[in-house]
């Protein structure tokens, strides 16, 4: 699994649940969308690799990181297994980063703590476009990968 400067898609499929009971839903920002894009290619074709069914996936688009809060509340209202929340925050010259990175971060976490719909937290928090590319199938792998695993370990937690 990811490091701090590992590889963020190695993993063992053998000691994975396998994903064909289980419906995922991927809420997507579109601001950074080359990255954000990368990250659901990564986390779609692993959940489909792990068995999950192609028509058992609903992608949900929204506009910026910020609104990965209400877009996952929506979709955690639609009662899927889990839900993956994309998103790429790039530190600009304001404090803007900070605080909607802050508010996604705390809004993701309290999504988990109200619901049983275990929601995953995809959300890349860059200094540097070059970083955000890393992470999202550069040198660094596709944090998308490590989030569809995530998701299927959750969604099997909620199954027992
Ligand atoms: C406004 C803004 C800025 C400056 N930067 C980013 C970013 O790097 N990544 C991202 O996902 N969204 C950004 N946004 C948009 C906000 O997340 C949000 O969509 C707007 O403030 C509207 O609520």
């Amino acid at each position: 699994m990811a490091t701090a400067l590992g590889n963020l898609s190695e993993y063992n499929a053998d000691a994975l649940p396998d994903g064909s009971p289980f419906k995922i839903h991927l809420v997507v920002s579109e601001w950074n969308n080359n990255i954000t894009e990368a990250l659901l290619q990564g986390a779609q074709t692993t959940l489909v690799q792990l068995g999950v069914r192609p028509e058992h996936l609903k992608i949900w688009k929204v506009p910026g990181s910020f609104e990965l809060i209400y877009g996952a509340k929506k979709a955690q209202q639609q009662k899927p297994d889990a839900v993956i929340a994309i998103g790429s925050l790039i530190q600009g010259e304001t404090q803007h980063f900070d605080f909607v990175c802050q508010a996604v971060s705390q809004g993701i976490k309290d999504l988990n703590v109200q619901s049983d719909v275990p929601v995953i937290f995809c959300v890349l928090t860059d200094n540097t476009l070059e970083q955000a590319q890393d992470r999202s199938g550069g040198r660094h792998g596709n944090k998308g990968v490590e989030a569809a695993v995530a998701a299927l370990q959750m969604a099997n937690l909620n199954s027992k």
